[in-house]
């Protein structure tokens, strides 16, 4: 056994992760109790992480047209499609569309061979779904893409707003970071600002419950009303910045009375007031916003809202304050640094920079090639696949990321990538949606595999170390990209032997005629030059590093001086604008997307682990009581809901926190987990007229009930063969993964009430019923089918709410698969009951510790009435904390609930 640092691969917190290995195997993860970023913490995801390893479900050969080939027919093929497609159609006619999940030298060489050797502008990147807007507000008014803050500052703030940020689920570490502050320091305040009461409300004084899509509004409000009772900073906005009379005059388009800006937010005038004067009155304040902000199509406009105010505050460049953009993937940052996006060159240049085109020419030495660098910008994620529907772009090659589900208009997407006549997708899972349309297949290598550098949210560059060798034939996205360059006839140019050769590269190109790195904050010059060791070695650190801070930066601005050419900030004039999805009366619910606890994006890694996906099992439809009672659907039931490009299956979540006239579902479904849960599918495509970013937070949908005839739980040893599609049997299915088999949730509709189930399962499964329970008149069933004494797959009909505990099947599942024979004992348990006897624990709240509801709400009858008795009895919430919230919440609603039924006998 021995230990190595690493980092996680998920989230932009960016946490330091120490690995224990045990031959070629990681057997075991902790926090790394030195990395800067989460100081030994890590929340549930990345305390799964070697849960989610092992060959099995890996791409592990290329493959050409549906053909395994060896690397080199691949390669070959690859290099010789994209040439021929370039000089047939020109190299516009050439995309790469990467991901925020690659690490920056794989991100550094694609976007070097795309942009600088085959000479097209097409090279964009997922972020453009996640980060483009935060990144344009930043350039247009700091001048440069640059989180000014760090992590610390977050601690050392006196007021903490969280917009359109889920934090307690979506950047754990940070949270309990933040957490921890609160307490140490009673006087600090939190708000939050969303449209959900979301888990990140627990630690909140003030929540702010808006109407979506009003954020510009109430930050517009912010400016004037500070301005209107002498709390700007006249001294910093006078020596530091322009543009705040035009800001202001713009805020003032509309009435800027409280109540006026409180009624279009639609929330209470004096809470409202209250936010109002607590920022205006600190200095240390901290606005951290996401997506419920970016994902829009006034995303830029809004982020510049948040900016002035902190710019006219003089709330930034200072211990605990500053506008910051918390960052969703491991390297979305990383990714900008080298030029991912398509409205970048390089090394945080632009087109429009001055001198900068010349400069990377020469710096690439490509000014023989022809074409040469483009001239200019090329085509944003969404207007990518536009050109593909069009027949410009004609070879793509998709990296690290799964459009056929996270693009909004998802289904169009997926007739674009039909049509296009070569698609080239790098990943290195065996089944996700992607791969049905492509038509080379290049298997990647993947975390605990890869080698290389991530930056996360607070500027810290830090290392994924390579430590396991990747399965089969999988190679690392660098080592592929490289390759195909020098079959491209660009040996020279890509010439890598390590991923440290180029890292170098990229560290001198940061600081290549940067001399005055004032304007081009992006430098990483004093990184250049480390040879493997000391890249090996290198210690997570916070960019700028240069001559003159070679130990990084934590803070930007201290000075006042941006980046802009007179270095002054800019006060931007934002006109709030509704979103673009209109409602209507056939689609009259605002549709708001997000993120679960457990689950990272498309669920490709994070589903390997069973324990992550017990919290949220199937897709589902957040909604308020009164709105499903008013549509006649409930708790639990299925229900669909109709949007502009699709439908979407999913089952009725009854909560509280949703406001009326608003639904919630989350994004992570695709086909590989359900019939029909892509919210990508009920999304319109409107974009940000300045970033480009898509509207994924507001859609238009109508909701129904699913009148569905029956509910099944089939439960399948994960090596019995089913027959191809048996699922497409059903109106609704999902598939959820377990240690030892997969659970299948199935429903009919009621022209399927008639179902067979004997001849069905004998059609489908090749193993007969052995036991079987049988109650036609209740619609009730139970079945199992057992070979050679072992379980190999289990059958009930009937709602889930009466499914016993899974737990014990699994395990039964688990010794079929050791080839062990149930006991008579356990037969006839079976038989008795299916199960031993415990009813299902519902959905699991502590994942760490794998504890459901039912335990949870049943401890807090008997008694256990505080986080801290819960977890003395239950173990639940005593390791990575992410359930806390909700156990205060189950804490809270059974004292509602109580003090109910203790009211209710007296009332008439
Ligand atoms: N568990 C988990 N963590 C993740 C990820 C994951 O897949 N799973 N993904 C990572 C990535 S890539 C990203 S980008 C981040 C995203 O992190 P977040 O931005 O926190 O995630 P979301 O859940 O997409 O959206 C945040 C919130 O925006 C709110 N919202 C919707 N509309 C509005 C609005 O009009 N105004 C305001 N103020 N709020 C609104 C939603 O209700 C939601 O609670 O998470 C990262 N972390
Ligand atoms: N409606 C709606 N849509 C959204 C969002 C939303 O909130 N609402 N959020 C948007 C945001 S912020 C984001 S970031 C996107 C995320 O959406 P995607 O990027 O499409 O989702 P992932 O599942 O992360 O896709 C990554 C793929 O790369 C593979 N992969 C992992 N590591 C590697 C690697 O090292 N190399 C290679 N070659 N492949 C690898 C994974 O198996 C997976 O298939 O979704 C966006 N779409
Ligand atoms: S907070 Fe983010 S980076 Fe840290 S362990 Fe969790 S998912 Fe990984
Ligand atoms: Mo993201």
């Amino acid at each position: 056994m021995h230990q190595a640092r690493t980092t996680c691969p998920y989230c932009g917190v960016g946490c330091g992760v120490v690995a224990e290995l045990a031959g070629e195997r990681i057997v075991g993860v902790s926090g790394d109790s030195e990395h800067p970023a989460n100081y030994g913490r890590l929340c549930v995801k990345g305390s799964a992480l070697h849960e989610t390893l092992g060959h099995r479900g890996r791409l592990t050969r290329p493959r050409v047209d549906g053909v395994e080939v060896d690397w080199e027919t691949a390669l070959s093929a690859v290099a010789q499609r994209l040439a021929a497609t370039r000089s047939e159609h020109g190299a516009d006619a050439v995309a790469a569309y990467l991901s925020g999940q690659l690490l920056t030298e794989d991100y550094y060489v694609a976007n070097k061979l795309f942009k600088g050797f085959l000479g097209t502008p097409h090279l964009d990147t997922n972020s453009r779904l996640c980060m483009a807007s935060a990144v344009a507000a930043y350039k247009r008014s700091l001048g440069a893409d640059a989180v000014p803050c760090s992590y610390e500052d977050l601690e050392e703030a006196e007021l903490v707003v969280l917009v359109g940020s889920n934090l307690a689920w979506n950047h754990p570490v940070l949270y309990q970071r933040l957490k921890v502050a609160k307490t140490r320091n009673p006087l600090m305040r939190v708000v939050v600002i969303d449209p959900r009461v979301t888990d990140s409300c627990e630690i909140a004084d003030l929540y702010l419950g808006l109407r979506p899509g009003s954020d510009a509004r109430l930050f517009n409000g912010l400016l004037t009303w500070m301005a209107d009772r002498g709390r700007l900073d006249r001294v910093y906005l006078e020596k530091h910045t322009h543009g705040l009379e035009e800001a202001l005059a713009a805020a003032r388009e509309e009435d800027d009375s409280v109540e006026a800006i409180a009624a279009d937010c639609d929330l209470d005038p004096e809470r409202l007031e209250t936010f109002y004067y607590w920022f205006s009155s600190q200095l240390h304040v901290v606005t951290l916003y996401s997506q419920g902000i970016n994902q829009s199509s006034s995303g830029t406009d809004k982020c510049n809202a948040i900016i002035n105010c902190h710019l006219a505050g003089g709330k930034l460049g200072l211990p605990g304050a500053g506008p910051f953009s918390i960052t969703g993937q491991p390297n979305a940052m990383g990714g900008r640094e080298v030029g991912g996006l398509a409205n970048q060159l390089a090394a945080h240049m632009d087109y429009h920079t001055p001198g900068a085109r010349d400069r990377v020419t020469r710096f690439w030495a490509t000014e023989s090639l022809v074409p040469t660098l483009p001239e200019g910008p090329g085509h944003k994620a969404v207007e990518l696949f536009e050109s593909i529907e069009r027949g410009e772009v004609r070879a793509l090659w998709i990296m690290a990321t799964n459009p056929a589900v996270s693009l909004p208009r998802a289904n169009r997407v997926r007739e674009a990538l039909e049509t296009c006549p070569l698609v080239i997708v790098s990943e290195c899972m065996a089944d996700t949606d992607l791969l049905d349309y492509a038509d080379i297949v290049l298997p990647a290598s993947s975390w605990s595999e890869k080698n290389g550098t991530v930056t996360n949210s607070e500027r810290r560059i830090s290392r994924q170390r390579g430590l396991l060798p990747p399965p089969g034939e999988a190679k690392h996205d660098w080592w592929i990209i490289t390759q195909v360059a020098r079959r491209l006839g660009y040996g020279e140019a890509f010439d890598y032997a390590h991923p440290a050769e180029i890292f170098d590269e990229h560290a001198r190109l940061s600081g290549f005629e940067n001399a005055d790195s004032s304007k081009r904050l992006f430098d990483i010059s004093g990184l250049a030059g480390l040879d493997r060791a000391a890249f090996d070695a290198l210690l997570p650190i916070q960019w700028p590093v240069t001559a003159a801070a070679p130990r990084g930066t934590a803070r930007l601005f201290e000075d006042g001086r941006f980046a802009t050419p007179d270095g002054r900030a800019r006060l931007i004039p934002v006109r709030p604008r509704e979103p673009e999805q209109a409602l209507s009366e056939a689609r009259p619910l605002r549709l708001n997307t997000g993120r679960i606890r457990d689950q990272w994006h498309t669920m490709t890694r994070t589903a390997r682990a069973p324990r992550l996906m017990n919290h949220r099992a199937e897709p589902f439809i957040e909604i308020t009581p009164e709105d499903a009672l008013a549509l006649g659907v409930g708790d639990q039931q299925l229900a669909r809901l109709r949007g502009a490009g699709g439908d979407y299956l999913g089952r009725v979540r009854l909560t509280k926190g949703q406001r009326r006239g608003e639904v919630f579902v989350p994004m992570h479904w695709s086909d590989r987990f359900s019939g029909s849960a892509r919210m990508g599918s009920l999304l319109e495509a409107h974009l940000d007229p300045l970033s480009g970013q898509p509207e994924s937070k507001h859609g238009a949908v109508a909701l129904e009930s699913l009148p569905v005839a029956w509910e099944a739980t089939l439960l399948v040893a994960d090596d019995l063969p089913a027959t191809p599609g048996w699922c497409m049997e059903s109106a609704y299915w999902a598939r959820i993964p377990l240690a030892h088999g997969q659970r299948w949730q199935l429903a009919g509709m009621p022209e399927q009430a008639d179902r067979d189930w004997l001849a069905w399962l004998a059609g489908h499964l090749p193993v007969t019923p052995a036991l079987w329970l049988d109650d036609p008149a209740g619609g009730r069933l139970r079945a199992a089918g057992i070979e050679d004494g072992r379980l190999r797959w289990w059958l009930m009909v009937g709602p889930p709410a009466e499914l016993p505990g899974l737990a014990w099947l699994d395990e039964r599942l688990a010794e079929a698969a050791r080839g062990e024979a149930l006991s008579p004992e356990r037969r006839r348990r079976l038989l008795a009951g299916c199960d031993d006897g415990a009813a299902d624990s519902g959905p699991v709240v502590c994942s760490c510790h794998q504890v459901g509801q039912k335990a949870i709400v049943a401890a807090i009858r008997g008694g256990e009435a505080s986080v801290e008795a819960l977890g003395a009895r239950l173990a639940c919430g005593t390791q990575c904390g992410s359930c806390i919230p909700e156990l205060k919440s189950l804490i809270e609603e059974q004292r509602a609930t109580h003090a109910e039924e203790e009211k209710a006998p007296c009332e008439p």
